[in-house]
């Protein structure tokens, strides 16, 4: 069951999440459905991609699926975890991925968000880092999308405070495009993919891919590199990180003891 829904018209393609009952968590199935469509779109002649969820959601998805997290003692966001996979889909996509939002948008679901290339959102949509929620040790590419989309300052708060962040206030300091009312944000959003899709794609296709490289060209050493892997073990073998996951199976407050 892919827990998704694919649409064409014209140069526009469109990918709904759909997968209400389990809040369009970032599931394998899920993840694999996203992937294959941008694939048939990559494929075929789509020149702009519209990712959203269906209308009136009070969530647009609710991030990583936990239940196929680990429990601890192995990297809860490997090179081939779902979620890394979707984020280096969408980056590489041979054209822009619009990411329409209605609802809370949270955890590795930002993280996808912020990997599309323009973000148009309803006023009601929030945005919520959660990785301090849950104890869970985020990686290093995923740390740069945040960075990529606002001050270190803001990305401290976000991740610090893991509370959702309001679409009025992510515009207002450039982590997002547009605040669009519901009612009109479909047709606002359609109106910019269709604009894009009526100019050149191949410029817009190197356009995107230059600015991935330019903006992915991060100094970091091996040794830095290694310093950070090893702290992020000791977080994903830590007490914090499996109970972080267990509280939030069993429905209850995590009790972090800070090892
Ligand atoms: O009780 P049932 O079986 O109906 O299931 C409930 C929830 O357990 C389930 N559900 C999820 N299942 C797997 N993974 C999830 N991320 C997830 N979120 C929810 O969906 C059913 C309905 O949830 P419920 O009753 O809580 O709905 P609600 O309307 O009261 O609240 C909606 C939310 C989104 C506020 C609430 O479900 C919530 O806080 N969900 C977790 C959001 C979150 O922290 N996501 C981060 C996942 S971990 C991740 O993305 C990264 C690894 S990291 O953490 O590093 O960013």
């Amino acid at each position: 069951m892919e827990a998704i829904e694919v649409k064409q018209e014209g140069f526009v393609g469109s990918i709904i999440l759909d997968n209400p009952k389990k809040l369009n968590a970032l599931s394998h199935d899920l993840v694999d459905g996203v992937i294959a469509a941008l694939a048939k779109f990559a494929a075929g002649d789509v020149r702009a991609v519209i990712l959203r969820s269906r209308p009136g959601v009070k969530v647009w998805s609710a991030g990583h699926d936990v239940s196929e997290l680990p429990e601890g003692r192995r990297d809860p966001l490997g090179w081939d975890d779902p979620l890394r996979n979707l984020v280096r889909t969408i980056e590489t996509h041979p054209c822009p991925v619009i990411a329409q939002i209605e609802g809370g948008v949270w955890g590795g679901a930002v993280e996808t968000v912020l990997a599309c290339d323009i973000v148009i959102a309803t006023p009601e949509s929030t945005f919520a880092v959660t990785p301090a929620r849950l104890g869970v040790p985020y990686n290093v590419s995923g740390m740069m999308t945040f960075m990529s989309a606002g001050s270190l300052r803001l990305v401290k708060e976000l991740a610090f405070t893991a509370a959702p962040m309001a679409a009025e206030r992510a515009e207002r300091i450039g982590m997002i495009n547009h605040v669009v009312p519901a009612d009109s944000i479909a047709g606002f959003t359609q109106a910019m993919a269709e604009r894009i899709a009526n100019n050149a794609p191949l410029s817009i296709r190197v356009m995107k891919e230059q600015l991935r490289v330019l903006a992915g060209a991060k100094p970091v050493s091996p040794r830095g590199f290694e310093k950070v892997q090893g702290l992020r073990r000791v977080v994903y073998d830590s007490h914090d990180y499996a109970e972080g996951i267990r509280a939030f199976k069993e429905k209850r407050p995590p009790q972090f003891i800070g090892k």
